[in-house]
């Protein structure tokens, strides 16, 4: 290539970058003083009427307003305080003839991927405001097109950048059939190098985790339920592509690298997946009531069983890493008892002529 052509490609393509970060600043004056570029902007709404429901931020400023006061604390325990101004999401399935009560969920989708479900007793006792001001301005682009604000509920819920509701009926939890120890299990499947903040952890893949132990089920919704009581659920389109971080700081700890901070859960104690229950017994051990076994520290069965809603049977299969297992009826288990010992997870029973089981896997119904 000639040294004049080249030098006027450069030039030219300099030209083309400057000209493309002005048209940026100009877009972020113009969001701050009219609201014109948001107020086209749509929100979808599916499972309100047969096919999508569209509404535009224009089209949202036109219904009856509120504007309350919120606070919430954020993950790292910052407070945030606002007042947001905009409809309530009720009014607008009330134009329609529904109202929240009529669904089980209502999850939320943002453009920058960010996904929270609400859990029924949020959506069916607090304000859901779909916030097109706050503190009475127009929002900032991190913002746009709709912020949802909560009074009262933590600021997870307080979806950014709102882009679909889904609205669901018939989200519910399905019978718990079988329980798979998370330990035991990531013994089996590939673990990858991965990169958090300032550590190198190894994580598995959910993906894995699923193909291998809960089977072909189909799903709607995943379940994850952390330690510290916090719930949430995923779609299994999220929750599939994802990993599960089980060394280092916080693990468990559900994670991607395309999914936004604010939905990954550290310290999970169970996911359940259709009739799969996948259980962290490092966090079990923390939350359920101790026993002890020849001076260890020692996970209750019927406890496990309580907690994670294990459905009732005449028999249990207990499954060792090795393929061997054992089967114990229902009045056997009654003081059965998980413990770690060497980084293996073992079952005991003294009650049922002492049947133990090394590097135990899974408990099933028969
Ligand atoms: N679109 C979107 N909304 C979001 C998030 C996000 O990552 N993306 N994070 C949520 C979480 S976890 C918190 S704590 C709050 C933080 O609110 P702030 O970004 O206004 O501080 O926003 C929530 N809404
Ligand atoms: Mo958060």
């Amino acid at each position: 290539m000639p040294k004049q052509v080249k030098k006027l490609l450069i030039l030219g393509l300099l030209l083309s970058i400057i000209l493309s970060l002005l048209a940026c600043t100009v877009k972020t004056e113009d969001a701050n003083n009219t609201a014109t570029i948001n107020d086209s902007q749509e929100i979808i709404i599916t499972g309100l009427q047969d096919s999508d429901y569209r509404i535009s931020v224009g089209e949202l400023k036109k219904l009856p307003a509120v504007t309350q006061k919120a606070q919430a604390t954020r993950a790292n325990g910052e407070s945030i305080k606002i007042k947001g101004t905009g409809p309530l999401l009720e009014n607008i399935l009330q134009q329609e003839g529904k109202s929240v009560k009529d669904y089980s969920s209502i999850r939320f989708t943002a453009l920058d991927g960010y996904s929270i479900s609400l859990p029924p007793d949020v959506f069916k006792n607090r304000s859901i405001i779909l916030a097109y001001q706050i503190n009475g301005k127009a929002l900032e682009l991190e913002n746009q097109p709709i912020r949802v604000v909560i009074p009262g509920e933590r600021a997870m819920y307080w979806v950014r950048m709102l882009h679909k509701i889904d609205l669901e009926t018939g989200a519910e939890h399905s019978p718990v059939k079988k329980v798979v120890f998370l330990e035991t299990a990531a013994k089996n499947l590939p673990q990858e190098d991965y990169e958090h903040f300032d550590s190198v952890d190894k994580a598995i893949k959910t993906k894995d985790l699923v193909d291998n132990y809960a089977g072909t089920d189909r799903v709607k919704n995943v379940f994850i339920k952390a330690s510290d009581g916090l719930h949430k659920n995923e779609t299994p389109s999220n929750f599939l592509t994802a990993y599960i971080k089980i060394s280092g700081k916080e693990a468990p700890k559900f994670l991607a690298p395309h999914l936004p901070q604010g939905m990954h859960v550290r310290d999970v104690l169970c996911i359940n997946y259709g009739k799969t229950c996948f259980w962290a017994y490092s966090q079990g051990i923390e939350v359920l009531p101790r026993q002890t076994l020849d001076g260890k520290s020692a996970m209750d069965l019927s406890e496990l069983i309580k907690q994670t809603g294990l459905s009732r049977a005449t028999k249990y299969q207990f499954s060792s890493l090795d393929g061997s297992s054992l089967e114990l009826s229902v009045n056997e288990i009654g003081k059965g008892l998980i413990y770690e010992s060497q980084g293996v997870l073992n079952f005991s029973c003294p009650e049922a002529a002492d049947e133990r089981l090394e590097n135990l896997l899974s408990i099933e119904c028969h």
